[in-house]
């Protein structure tokens, strides 16, 4: 099963603090950024860059040691968001980091996991998130509008993930404004990058397109945007390789 784990660790968190008591944090939380705005404000190509330690792919992939100085290179780069993995099992990640990160940055922070709970979106805000994922695949129909509902009543935006053309109008019918094509398939882990392409059509015209996974380097970035990504996620690349603030700028030329 793909979230094998997610609900386990969910419910121990809510048991530590209730949704009740999250909820009173939020009164003290600094309000979600206008992320559709921002994105809509200028058409050119833009880069969700990922605080990402490691994946079930390749297992650890960098030793993060200051998840907020990486983020500041990445806004310093041009990122347009910072995505943060926050998901414990698989990618390494945290909460706390996406806390670091929301406070060493001015960019939107996108929280990245597998959300399949409204818990869990009262939680992305009172941690500082102003993008929530949310994966098409994890999801029942009503599920998926009642979460993308919930996360735009608390001013965040939702980035919703799609693997299929199927699943891109499920996304849409939900009302999504942000869409993701993962050209990895997360049951098999393989990513094929030439499907973006392939589903791109799919996405209407007022919806941004979110081209995500399989990026190795600036080319595979300019055909992302060529074939009609209006932005590119990118983990891997940027955390193994080096000068992440200049490899995105280098993505973003
Ligand atoms: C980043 P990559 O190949 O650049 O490291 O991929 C991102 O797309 C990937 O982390 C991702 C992901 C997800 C992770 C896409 N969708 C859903 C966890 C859950």
């Amino acid at each position: 099963e793909i979230i094998a784990g997610v609900r386990e660790d969910l419910e121990a968190r809510e048991r530590a603090l209730p949704l009740e008591q999250l909820k009173e944090q939020l009164e003290f939380a600094t309000p979600a950024l206008d992320v559709m705005s921002r994105l809509r404000s200028n058409p050119d190509l833009k880069i969700i860059a990922e605080v990402k330690r490691s994946s079930p792919s390749k297992g650890a992939l960098a030793p993060i040691e200051d998840p907020a100085s990486l983020a500041a290179a990445y806004e310093r780069g041009g990122a347009a968001i910072i995505s943060v993995l926050t998901e414990m099992r698989r990618f390494s990640g945290s909460l706390a980091d996406l806390k670091a990160v929301r406070a060493a940055v001015s960019v939107p922070v996108l929280r990245k996991d597998f959300v399949v709970s409204e818990y869990q979106v009262w939680e992305s805000r009172a941690w500082g998130a102003d993008v929530v994922l949310l994966i098409v695949a994890a999801l029942d129909d009503a599920q998926l509008a009642a979460l993308l509902k919930l996360t735009e009543s608390l001013g965040m935006t939702a980035l919703v993930e799609a693997h299929t053309e199927a699943e891109i109008a499920r996304a849409v019918a939900a009302g999504a404004t942000l869409i993701g094509v993962n050209t990895r398939d997360l049951k098999t882990l393989d990513v094929d990058r030439a499907i973006f392409g392939s589903l791109v059509h799919a996405i209407p015209r007022g919806a941004l397109a979110v081209a995500e996974s399989g990026v190795r380097n600036a080319e595979d970035v300019a055909d992302y945007a060529a074939t009609g990504a209006e932005l590119v996620l990118v983990g891997e690349a940027l955390v193994t390789g080096g000068e992440p603030e200049a490899n995105v700028r280098d993505f973003i030329a």
